[in-house]
């Protein structure tokens, strides 16, 4: 029998069928992509096939495990962990105030319900600071596109006849639908043309028709010049700047004064090279875009992502086919700068989350309004934030330190309780990364194997620990556990009434969905995405009803979620038109403001803040935690998963390892600012001379024969949380300044 699922090791979420097998019939033996899957559409790529290793890693929790005096770890029983965990973070709250309990994580690559859920026991503890992962990656551009916009934008690879990647690997990172299928036909049609910015010869770049390979770190400067190249040759599109934008003047007066030839040289590219692209990128018919982690991690990230922006919307790539678009979300998860700031060191939060780079500052003080409880759950923070020693220092300070993973990971090392979850296969699950367009998709994934005794979905987790601190009752859930029993509608009506009128019931509507509705067994954890199905209804209307989901709000919100439920390979949930776009600018008349004077500034004086940040005792730059073929974040903790670059190699020129006298397999001592790590190289020709790469997601400890062994090095071992941008707080970890020394 064939299942349908989807794997959980990139935010792709591609459909796949499942076979089961094995002992106890728990393994996922058989897996192929699932052509129902209405985005990925039998896609799939050569990690999904492991992913057994996932579900059956060997540092599974099964029990709830307690910190003794002693600092080991004893397992105790369900009705233990819930009430003293319950105990311990309502005496924080009612001793500090609940300000000072924050929230980690909420969800990964695959998973995003434990996030919904943990909404009402967030509330229940009166928590209002949280963070996660976002806040070290993509909050510059949300802040970018907020100022510029009001939203966010994705691109329409597949009908482009222009794509750039800036910094950006789509062949082993993806992050669009079936990214390997998409960039062979742009690469191999003649009449299309693929550029990739990246200082490594990457896979991508290995089919791209031009690779500008930047100097790293200087993509700034590369950017730049090719704006004012657009601007100097005239290559912009007037009537789209007249139309759909404000501020263009002042931009302009700026880009005029940028010396073109040295600005181009600074970035380590032929002027003729940056001359070509800017004419291919102003006369393309169809110029799609997408910029990540080689410069959203890197020195002058969020100038970057406005500059990126600006030759978005200096070349009119928006609105219309083949461009940039705003999708259409069942969720809004991305906004701005909220003026909201974190409570110790006053940094700006962005999208509600507070910048990873300060977490530890805002725990480590005396501070009263420090950080005292954490609550972190599906995500690994003491090996994914900067400064990993940093980290557990300041996790080690907390009073109360509470992880919710499947995995006994180097985050729930450190925790007072760790309370196991089932795995993404043994519950229900759905993620909110879906960008696509004109029809955007959605996949609530059933159960697809029980969970052993002992780990319980999150939502049953964060339900128990909301009736525990009193905050919901047996009373309040009997008047819609009636109502479930006569149907979705007259169960939603009550639930309208009843629940979300009271502000004291509104904010627990996950748990009470959860607690309440009829729901088939293998989808239960789907409970809370029936109130967003309705509040999308509502707001959404007409993209709903082209995707065939019509009547008043709740009914056709009902059947989007009936579709879930029935369609579990995927469902499309939106369907819109491109002059759907322009509209969804939230700015006075629609119109796109260019001009946002602070990242200007920065440009003006680009040359003088360069040279501040080049460090001659550290010739390298080392880019900590590159995407490659087997890795995964740590979601997958088993080593063997990998089939090849079992260690996580350090990959380096070859002429700098010849200065060096090493070659492929020999170790090196890598020393940065922040740490010393021993590390096995690879010598690759794709590198640039002074620039070397480890992968992410390695130097995880693994049960192995006689005790825990680690694999590879743990990138953070080697960051500092004070290199980062200095508006938004995102880390520098592609431009770690470095020494390589022969050991
Ligand atoms: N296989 C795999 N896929 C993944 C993940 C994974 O762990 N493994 N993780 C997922 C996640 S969470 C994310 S956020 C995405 C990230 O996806 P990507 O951003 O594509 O991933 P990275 O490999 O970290 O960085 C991309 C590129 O930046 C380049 N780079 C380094 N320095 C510079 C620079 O100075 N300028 C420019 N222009 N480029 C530079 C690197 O050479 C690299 O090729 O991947 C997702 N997909
Ligand atoms: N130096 C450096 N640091 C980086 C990066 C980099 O490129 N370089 N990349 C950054 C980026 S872009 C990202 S996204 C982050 C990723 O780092 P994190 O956000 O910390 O997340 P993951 O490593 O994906 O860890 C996911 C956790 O979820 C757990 N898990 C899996 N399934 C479930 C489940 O069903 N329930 C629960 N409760 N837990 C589950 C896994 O065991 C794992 O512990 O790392 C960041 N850190
Ligand atoms: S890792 Fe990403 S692209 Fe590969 S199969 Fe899984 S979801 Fe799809
Ligand atoms: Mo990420």
């Amino acid at each position: 029998m064939q299942f349908p699922t989807a794997c959980v090791l990139c935010e792709c979420n591609c459909g796949l069928e499942v076979e089961l097998g094995g002992e106890g019939n728990r393994h996922l033996v058989k897996l192929r992509g699932d052509k129902r899957h209405p985005a990925s559409r039998g896609y799939a790529c050569e990690k999904a096939h492991r992913l057994d290793h996932y579900q059956n890693g060997r540092d599974r929790l099964l029990m709830p495990q307690r910190r003794r005096p002693d600092g080991m770890f004893e397992s105790i029983d369900w009705d233990t962990a819930i009430r003293e965990v319950s105990a311990r973070f309502a005496k924080v709250r009612d001793t500090y105030g609940g300000d000072t309990i924050f929230y980690y994580g909420g969800g990964g690559q695959g998973n995003h319900l434990p996030g919904a859920y943990a909404t009402a026991t967030r509330r229940v503890l009166g928590s209002r600071y949280r963070s996660s992962a976002l806040a070290q990656e993509k909050t510059g551009e949300f802040w970018v596109n907020d100022r510029m916009m009001g939203t966010m934008t994705r691109a329409d690879f597949e009908h482009c006849d222009v794509a750039l990647f800036l910094g950006k690997n789509p062949w082993h990172s993806h992050s669009i639908p079936r990214a390997r299928v998409t960039l062979k036909e742009i690469s191999a049609d003649p009449a299309r043309t693929l550029i990739v910015i990246d200082p490594r010869r990457t896979e991508t770049a290995d089919l791209a028709d031009v690779h500008l390979a930047v100097k790293p770190g200087k993509d700034a400067f590369l950017l730049a010049a090719i704006l004012g190249v657009l601007v100097a040759e005239d290559l912009t599109d007037h009537a789209f700047i007249a139309a759909h934008t404000e501020g263009w003047d002042a931009v302009v007066t700026v880009l005029r004064q940028v010396n073109i030839a040295d600005y181009a040289a600074r970035a380590g590219i032929a002027e003729a090279e940056v001359r070509r692209v800017a004419r291919l990128i102003g006369r393309a018919r169809a110029f799609a875009s997408f910029e990540d982690l080689g410069v959203q991690m890197n020195h002058h990230s969020t100038l970057v992502s406005y500059l990126h922006k600006l030759l978005v919307f200096a070349t009119g790539s928006f609105g219309k086919q083949g461009t940039h678009y705003v999708p259409t979300g069942l969720i809004e998860f991305a906004s701005g700068a909220s003026g909201k700031k974190s409570p110790v060191v006053g940094a700006p939060i962005i999208s509600g989350l507070v910048p990873c780079n300060q977490i530890a500052n805002e725990i480590l003080t005396d501070h009263p309004k420090r950080y005292r409880a954490m609550l972190v759950e599906a995500a690994n923070p003491a090996h994914s934030l900067a400064d990993s020693a940093h980290t557990r220092e300041a996790l080690r300070a907390l009073d109360t330190l509470v992880v919710i993973d499947v995995a006994m990971t180097e985050t729930a090392a450190l925790a007072d309780y760790v309370l196991p979850a089932s795995t993404q296969y043994e519950k229900a699950e759905a993620t909110f990364f879906n960008f696509d367009f004109p029809e955007n998709t959605f996949q609530l994934r059933p159960r697809l194997l029980p969970a052993p005794d002992g780990p319980l979905p999150e939502a049953e987790i964060h339900a128990r620990i909301c009736m525990e601190m009193g905050a919901l009752t047996d009373a309040d859930l009997a008047p819609l556990r009636e109502a479930a029993k006569l149907g979705r509608m007259a169960y939603a009506q009550v639930l309208m009434m009843t629940v979300l009128p009271d502000p004291r019931l509104a904010p627990l509507a996950p748990i009470i969905l959860y607690r309440t509705m009829a729901l088939p067994d293998d989808a239960r954890e789907g409970a809370v995405l029936f109130g967003l199905c309705v509040k999308f209804a509502m707001e959404h209307g007409p993209s709903l009803a082209r995707a065939g989901f019509t009547g008043n709000p709740l009914e056709a919100g009902d059947a989007l979620f009936t579709a879930m439920l029935e369609r579990p390979w995927g469902v499309v949930f939106a369907k819109d038109e491109w002059s759907d776009v322009m509209p969804r600018v939230r700015k006075p008349d629609n119109k796109i403001a260019l001009h946002l004077p602070d990242l200007l500034e920065v440009l003006s004086r680009l040359p003088i803040e360069a040279a501040q940040l080049s460090d001659a005792a550290f010739p390298f730059v080392l880019s900590a935690g590159e995407r490659r073929a087997f890795t995964a974040n740590t979601i997958i903790r088993d080593p063997t998963w990998r089939k090849k670059d079992g260690d996580g190699a350090l990959r380096i020129h070859p002429d700098d390892a010849a200065v060096l006298s090493v070659t492929t397999g020999d170790s090196v001592r890598l020393t940065t600012k922040r740490g010393t790590a021993t590390v096995t190289v690879e010598l690759s020709d794709t590198m640039q001379r002074g620039h070397v790469s480890l992968p992410n997601g390695l130097g995880l400890g693994y049960p192995d024969e006689g005790g825990r062994k680690t694999t590879g090095v743990a990138p953070n071992e080697l960051t500092r949380a004070e290199d980062r941008d200095p508006f938004v707080g995102t880390p520098w970890h592609k431009h770690v300044a470095a020494r390589v020394e022969r050991v």
